[in-house]
């Protein structure tokens, strides 16, 4: 931090464009104070949002008889991740730029049962008045070309620390199951060495065709559901 902060901003604007990652990874190590600092933050928004997915689970499984969440699993970004973000893009080395710039360092991903339930939950969320919409991303309404689906929330929530309260970034995904099942099949598979051009094509092809299926699938399970409240509710 004293080595960074002793930079003036121009150096540093040179310095960071030809910082590459295991320098940047270097550094948060020579930080670790601060850097674990941040970190705990960080995990305190994670529990802080994660508890209130919870609440609203228990709350509407109440309701609707049926658990709409099925999974809730959260992840701080590791130092790697975080180090080859701020080298790609280009975010300067001190914990305010981390701050300012990453959004992802504090992930909770929410699995529910239906598409449906995945906007209930995010509006429920929203509608909360400590929680603030940073960004906003509808991979299922707007699919990615390789057919990835998920709502993507960047949201902004206080924890209280025994002498302030700090305004913390959290993202949040919610998929269903079969998004889910899909995108980490898929995160294997792309992140298995290098595959010769014609093969990585065609199994890029073959993963959006299942893709297509998990779509099915969701429709199809959500309509059967829609059929037997019909009678449970009857
Ligand atoms: P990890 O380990 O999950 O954190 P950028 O990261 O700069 O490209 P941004 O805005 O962070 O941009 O990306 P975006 O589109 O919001 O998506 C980020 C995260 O969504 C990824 O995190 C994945 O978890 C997930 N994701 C997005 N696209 C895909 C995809 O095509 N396949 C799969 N399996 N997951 C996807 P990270 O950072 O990759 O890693």
């Amino acid at each position: 931090m004293q080595l960074i902060e002793n930079i003036n901003q121009q150096r540093l604007e040179t310095l960071v464009d030809r910082l590459p990652q295991k320098e940047i990874k270097h550094w948060i190590e020579e930080n670790t104070l601060p850097y674990r600092e941040l970190m705990l933050f960080y995990k305190c928004a994670m529990m802080e949002v994660e508890t209130k997915v919870k609440v609203m689970n228990e709350e509407l499984s109440l309701k609707y008889d049926r658990n709409p969440i099925e999974t809730i699993k959260s992840r701080l970004k590791s130092v790697e991740s975080i180090a080859e973000k701020m080298a790609r893009k280009k975010v300067f080395p001190t914990i305010e730029q981390i701050e300012q710039n990453i959004y992802d360092i504090a992930g909770i991903r929410v699995i529910c049962s239906y598409e449906a339930d995945i906007y209930m939950i995010a509006d429920a969320l929203l509608m909360q008045d400590d929680v603030t919409l940073v960004e906003k991303k509808d991979y299922i309404k707007n699919p990615k070309a390789n057919g990835y689906r998920s709502l993507h929330l960047i949201i902004e929530t206080p924890i209280f620390l025994h002498d302030r309260k700090k305004y913390m970034k959290v993202e949040v995904q919610l998929r269903t199951i079969s998004m889910d099942c899909w995108a980490s099949l898929e995160h294997k598979i792309k992140y298995k060495k290098d595959l010769p051009e014609g093969i990585a094509e065609e199994l890029e092809h073959k993963l959006y065709k299942c893709a297509m299926l998990c779509r099915e699938l969701d429709v199809e399970m959500e309509e059967i559901q829609k059929e037997a409240d019909v009678y449970l509710e009857g």
